[in-house]
C-alpha cells in the first residue's frame, strides 16, 4: 500500500538527513546550504505528481520546504502530511444507530463512477452492520447495468441481508423508496446501490438528483477507485453537483502510488469514512490518519 509515495517521501527525507558531505569538504562549505534548494523541491514535486499527488496538493507540500533547514524536512513534512489527512473522529455506525432511533429507519446512498467499487463496498458494509446487530437492507438501485441486480442479490443471499429489487431498467428511486419503507419494519438501515454509468454522464447525475430528491438519504457517500490518477478530481466535481457527506476509497490494497487519498481529502475537505482494502466482506479499514502517515513516513 502506497509503496511509491513512501519511496518518494523517504527519497528526500534520507537526502537531507545526513549533511556528511558538508564535513568532508570544507574548502568548499560556503557553496553547501543548510536549506532545501531550488532544485530539489521541484524533483520532490515532480515526484509526488507520479505518485498521483495532484499538482495543486505538490505545490502546497513542496511550499512548506522552501527556505526551511535540511534537518527540519521530516518534521515539516510529518506536520503537512498531518494537515492534509487530519479529521474529525466519526463514528459511522453511532450516526446510523442514532437515526434508527429517531425515525425508526436510516437511508445510506453510495454513488460512483462504474467499477469503483459501489456494490462491494455496500456488501462489506452489510457485513460489519450484521457484526453490529444493527438490522439491514440492501436497495438494488443500479437498475442499468446488466447482472447489477443478481451481482447485489448474490451477496444478499451470501450474507443473510433483505434486499429490494425492481426490474431492469425500473425507476431506482422507488427502489429505494420501497427499501426505506422496509427499513422502517424492521428498524433498519437501508444501503441504497446506484448505477455508475448511464447512457451519460448526465443522465446519471439527473438519476442519482431524483433519488435524493424523493428519498433525503440521511448520508450520501461518493465511492471512488483509488487507482484513479488525476481523473479523481474531476469525479468528485462531477458528483459534486448532487452533493456528499463522505467518502469511501476502494482498493488501497492495490494502489502503489498512494497519492490520490491526499489531494482528494485536500479538494473536498469531507471525512473518509472507509479505505477499500480487498475483495473480501472483511476488507473494509475505518480511515485513520494517523495510521496513513505512519504507511506514508515510516
Ligand atoms: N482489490 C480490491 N478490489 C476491489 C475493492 N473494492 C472493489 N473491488 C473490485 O473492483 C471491481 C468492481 O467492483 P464493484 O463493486 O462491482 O464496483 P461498482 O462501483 O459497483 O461497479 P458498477 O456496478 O459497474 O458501477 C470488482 O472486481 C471488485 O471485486 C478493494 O477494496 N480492493
Ligand atoms: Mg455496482
Amino acid at each position: 500500500m502506497f509503496k511509491f509515495l513512501k519511496k518518494t517521501v523517504k527519497g528526500i527525507t534520507k537526502k537531507f538527513e545526513r549533511p556528511a558531505k558538508e564535513k568532508k569538504e570544507p574548502k568548499k562549505r560556503k557553496l553547501f546550504s543548510n536549506k532545501v534548494s531550488e532544485k530539489d523541491l521541484k524533483n520532490f514535486k515532480l515526484e509526488l505528481v507520479k505518485a498521483n499527488v495532484s499538482f495543486d496538493v505538490a505545490e502546497r507540500i513542496v511550499d512548506k520546504l522552501k527556505d526551511k533547514e535540511k534537518k527540519r524536512v521530516k518534521e515539516v513534512l510529518r506536520n503537512e502530511l498531518y494537515n492534509l489527512v487530519e479529521q474529525k473522529e466519526f463514528d459511522f455506525s453511532k450516526f446510523i444507530k442514532n437515526k434508527i432511533k429517531e425515525q425508526s429507519f436510516c437511508t445510506i446512498l453510495f454513488f460512483g463512477f462504474n467499477g469503483s467499487g459501489k456494490t462491494t463496498t455496500i456488501a462489506k458494509i452489510g457485513s460489519l452492520m450484521l457484526k453490529q446487530k444493527i438490522p439491514v437492507v440492501f436497495a438494488a438501485g443500479d437498475t442499468f447495468r446488466a447482472a447489477a441486480i443478481e451481482q447485489i442479490s448474490t451477496h444478499a443471499e451470501k450474507l443473510g441481508i433483505d434486499i429490494v429489487k425492481h426490474q431492469y431498467r425500473g425507476d431506482p428511486a422507488a427502489v429505494v423508496f420501497d427499501a426505506r419503507k422496509h427499513a422502517e419494519t424492521i428498524n433498519g438501515v437501508v444501503l441504497a446501490d446506484t448505477a455508475g454509468r448511464l447512457h451519460s454522464d448526465k443522465n446519471l447525475i439527473e438519476e442519482l438528483n431524483k433519488i435524493v430528491r424523493i428519498n433525503k438519504p440521511d448520508m450520501k457517500i461518493l465511492v471512488l477507485d483509488s487507482l484513479t490518477g488525476n481523473d479523481i478530481l474531476e469525479q468528485i466535481e462531477k458528483f459534486g453537483e448532487t452533493g456528499f457527506d463522505a467518502l469511501i476509497l476502494t482498493k488501497v490494497d492495490v494502489n502503489e502510488k498512494g497519492g490520490s487519498i491526499l489531494s482528494v481529502k485536500q479538494k473536498t475537505k469531507k471525512p473518509i469514512l472507509f479505505l477499500g482494502t480487498g475483495q473480501e466482506y472483511k476488507d473494509l479499514e475505518k480511515f485513520d490518519s494517523e495510521k496513513i502517515i505512519k504507511k506514508i513516513l515510516e
